[in-house]
């Protein structure tokens, strides 16, 4: 994720990637920002209260600017203030199709629950947890005799591509959010996204 948006072409702009931040310090993207030449940022959430973490959190990105937030792996529930105030500038992507498993646990979940296709949604974060408006799904087969782990693997292959795809649509001012709905060139998106029932191709 790092190095391809860090890399990515938006038309005449690179996108640049100012800060990557974790709430812990032994985390794999801090390792992948320092890779890039991004300084690794580490705001440690450990014993403080989630107002307190969260006004850290805000303060930290204030300084740099951004134009998006981007959750990858971020595991601590945002207060609704938080998200208020970057409320159509923050992305998560989450390994289910929502708003199906919403939550953890989502390939062992999707594997006791019978289920032949799984997948991850790339989504605006509002306060309601993973309920904010689905921008991209892709989907994957899920076998019979998948393990949680091969269903994991599987879904981040997708992640990695329709994460920075969307990405890419917000930067290049053609995605928004708009009265709690996904707007791309101007469309409201389906609830499950752009892609809901049909199939795009990547290039
Ligand atoms: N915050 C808000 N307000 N809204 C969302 O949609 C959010 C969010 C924070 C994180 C990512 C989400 C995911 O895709 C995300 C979306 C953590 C939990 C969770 O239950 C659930 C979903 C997500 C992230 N976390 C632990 C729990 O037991 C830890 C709680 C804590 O320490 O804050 O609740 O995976």
């Amino acid at each position: 994720m790092i190095d391809k948006l860090h890399k990515q072409q938006l038309g005449e702009q690179k996108a640049e990637i100012v800060a990557v931040i974790s709430n812990k310090a032994d985390v794999y993207g801090l390792q992948r920002a320092k890779d890039a030449e991004i300084a690794p940022i580490v705001i440690a959430s450990k014993g403080i209260k989630r107002e307190e973490y969260d006004a850290l959190l805000s303060a930290e990105i204030d300084k740099h600017q951004a134009d998006l937030i981007i959750l990858a792996g971020f595991m601590r529930i945002l207060s609704t203030e938080f998200v208020n105030k970057y409320l159509g500038k923050m992305i998560n992507i989450h390994p289910s199709l929502l708003p199906k498993y919403t939550g953890i646990n989502t390939h062992q979940r999707a594997i006791d629950a019978g289920d032949t296709v799984h997948g991850a949604t790339v989504h605006f974060v509002t306060p309601e947890l993973d309920s904010g408006p689905t921008i991209l799904q892709a989907k994957v087969p899920l076998f019979s005799d998948d393990t949680s782990e091969d269903l994991r693997e599987r879904v981040l292959t997708q992640e990695h591509l329709i994460y920075p795809l969307v990405a890419q649509w917000f930067l290049t001012n053609r995605l928004t959010m708009d009265n709690n709905k996904a707007i791309l060139d101007g469309n409201p998106l389906p609830e499950n996204g752009y892609a809901d029932e049909i199939n795009i191709t990547y290039c």
